[in-house]
Order: C-alpha cells, then structure tokens, then sequence
C-alpha cells in the first residue's frame, strides 16, 4: 500500500459525522482499507463507530414474508427464484391481519422495525393496494417500517412514502462487475434507478449486498464503494452472508473466511460512518465470537426473530442470551 493510501486511510471521516460534502471511495482505497491489518482495520472500525453511536446498543428488526416463492427473477442465491428447484413453494400473499399480528408480536418481543419482504420482481397494482394497508397498520403500532418488494416506479414509491413506509429495502447485492454471474433477468441500473425513486419520494434507503458468493477481494471492495458513493449512502447497510440453499446455483460456493466477514463489516462502517450496519443473513452458520468481531467493527443492527425470509435465524432468546453476554442492549431501551 503507498503511503498516499495510508494517509488517506488514517485521516478518513475524521470529523466523524456525515460530511457536507460527501466522501467519494474509488475501489482501489475501499480496497486497501481490507488488506489493513485486522487489528487496524478493527480499531479504525471502532473508533468510527464510537464517533456516531452508542457503541453497546444494537437496533433489533423483524422480517416477515408477506409473499413467498415463485419469484420470476433468476438471483443466483435465492431459494425463492422460480427458476431454481429448492422446495419454496409459490404461496399467495399474506392477509393484512396475519401480518399485522406478527408485527405486534414482534414488537411485544422487543423489535423496533418491522419489514416486510415480497417474492417479487416488482408489485402489481393489486399487490400495492395491500402493501399500503399492511403499511399502515403496522406504523399505527408504533414500530418502524420497511418494505422489499423489488423494483419500485415512481408512483409506487409515493404511495408507500403516503402509506407512511419508513425504509425501502432495495439491495445492490454485488459489484457491478460481478453482477452479471449472479443474475441476468434485471441489470444493476434498474436497481440504481429504483434507489433514486425512494429517495425522491423522501424514503430512508436500505441498501446492502451479500458476501460469499464467490465474488473477489475486488468485487466486495466494488460492492462497498457502490453504497459508499451513493449520494446520500443509505441509512441502512444490511450485509449478507450467502446462506446456501440445495437447490440454487450458488449452493456448493466455498465458505468466505468468517473474518473477511468481519473486514466487509468493518469495511462498510468506515466508509458510511452514521449508517445502521446491519449483520443480516447468515448468522445462524456463525459462531457467538464472530458475531462479537461483527459488533465490535461497527455492525449495530441485526435481524430478530427465528425465520429470515424463508431460511432460519437465531431464535429470540438466543440473540437475548448473546447480547447480555456482551453487554449489549436494544437501541430503544438504551441502560
Ligand atoms: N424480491 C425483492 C428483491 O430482490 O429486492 C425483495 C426480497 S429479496 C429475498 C431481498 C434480499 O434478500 C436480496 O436482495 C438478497 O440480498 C437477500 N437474499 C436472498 N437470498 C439470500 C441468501 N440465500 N443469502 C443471503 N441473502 C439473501
Ligand atoms: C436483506 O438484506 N436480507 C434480508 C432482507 N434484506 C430482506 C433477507 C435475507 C434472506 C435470506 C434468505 C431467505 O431467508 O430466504
Ligand atoms: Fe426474487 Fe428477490 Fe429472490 Fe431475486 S432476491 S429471486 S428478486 S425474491
């Protein structure tokens, strides 16, 4: 690494808040800042961390598929592609009572955001008509609200901003580079273009990826510097491990080393210093310390609750039984 590099690594987000001017990250520096020794890499983590959060609390957020299977897209990883063979049977929507009780329980289990997840490529007219009533009774509890229903057109994201949606899940999954080897039925542009509408419908952005497909050091570099660059980065970063499903493309893919997880969250905290990181998939396959390695690089979100969206989670108490391990608390009831 030049020494140019090291400065600029050494002086980035100093001030620590979201800059008025927002950081530009080429993939050569999101690069180097994953090849720091880990031990630095940690520690600058940390220290961004610090600067904008409450080091010990975590945000606790519930998943729920409100539609399952049959999704016309390809996404090589995904259990719920209709073009792979994986046992997910193709259900109708849920019905906005069903949903809406498991919000509250979710809520009574101590979550603070709720989101809801959808098999499609993009919602119909009819399918919104739904959405925007689940929105809204779930808002009325009180919780936070997040939708991923694919691709959004403008008037979609206005409905969802008037229903009173918080943030709009919509992620970028990979680099732009590596993108084509994982799903051909919709290209990276449509998802850029779908984040710039929930933007300008004045929607928080969730937006994040998944590691362990395969991609090289320099596509996850390229997958951060995506998300980094967005103007504004999004409020909400969710990192994915891959979780393999039989049955999907992508099932028999070598393991990523559990602590090139740890650098790719370490990674995003420094360059998108005020987001929520969020330590999605993937956590039930991960051991308690590296789940701790997660936290201490800057990972303040996770999702709760037994089921993502059709694979498993960590149950309730477990996650509980964890944090109080590592004297971490749920952001809403902060010690
Ligand atoms: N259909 C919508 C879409 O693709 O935007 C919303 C639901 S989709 C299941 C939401 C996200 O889940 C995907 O973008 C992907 O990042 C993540 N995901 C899906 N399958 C996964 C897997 N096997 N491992 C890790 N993350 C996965
Ligand atoms: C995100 O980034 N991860 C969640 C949520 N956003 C919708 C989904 C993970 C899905 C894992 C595979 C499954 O359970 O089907
Ligand atoms: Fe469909 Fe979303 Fe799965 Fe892709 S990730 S196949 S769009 S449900």
């Amino acid at each position: 690494m030049n020494t140019q590099t090291i400065e600029f690594i050494r002086t980035v987000n100093q001030s620590g808040k979201r800059p008025a001017t927002p950081q530009r990250w080429s993939v050569a520096e999101v690069e180097a800042l994953f090849k720091l020794p880990f031990a630095d890499l940690l520690f600058r983590a940390q220290q961004v961390h610090r600067e904008n959060f409450d080091p010990n609390a975590v945000q606790l957020s519930t998943l729920l598929s409100i539609k399952t299977g049959g999704c016309s897209e390809d996404c090589g990883y995904c259990p719920q592609s209709a073009f792979h063979s994986t046992g997910v049977e193709n259900q109708k929507m849920l019905d906005v009572d069903v949903v809406v009780a498991a919000a509250r329980a979710a809520q009574q289990s101590g979550a603070d955001r709720f989101c809801m997840g959808a098999a499609w490529r993009e919602p119909s007219e009819e399918d919104m008509a739904s959405v925007v009533e689940m929105v809204k009774a779930v808002r009325g509890l009180g919780m936070e609200t997040c939708a991923t229903l694919g691709m959004l057109n403008e008037k979609q994201t206005e409905q969802l901003r008037a229903a009173g949606l918080d943030y709009y899940n919509h992620n970028l999954d990979t680099s732009p580079e590596f993108y084509g080897d994982i799903i051909s039925t919709r290209d990276y542009q449509d998802r850029l273009d779908t984040l710039e509408r929930v933007r300008k419908a004045g929607m928080h952005v969730c937006s994040g990826g998944i590691v362990g497909m395969g991609e090289n050091l320099t596509q996850r570099a390229g997958l951060v510097a995506q998300l980094a660059n967005l103007e504004p980065y999004p409020e909400s970063v969710p990192i994915n491990n891959l979780v393999k499903v039989e049955g999907t493309p992508l099932a028999q893919t070598e393991d990523l080393d559990p602590l090139d997880f740890v650098r790719t969250i370490a990674v995003a905290r420094i360059t998108m210093p005020t987001a929520r990181v969020r330590l999605s998939a993937g956590r039930q396959q991960m051991s308690d310390a590296i789940q701790a390695l997660c936290f201490l690089a800057g990972a303040n979100s996770i999702f709760y609750g037994e089921q993502l969206l059709t694979t498993g989670n960590p149950d309730a108490e477990k996650d509980r039984a964890l944090l109080d391990k590592l004297g971490m608390y749920p952001f809403a009831d902060k010690k």
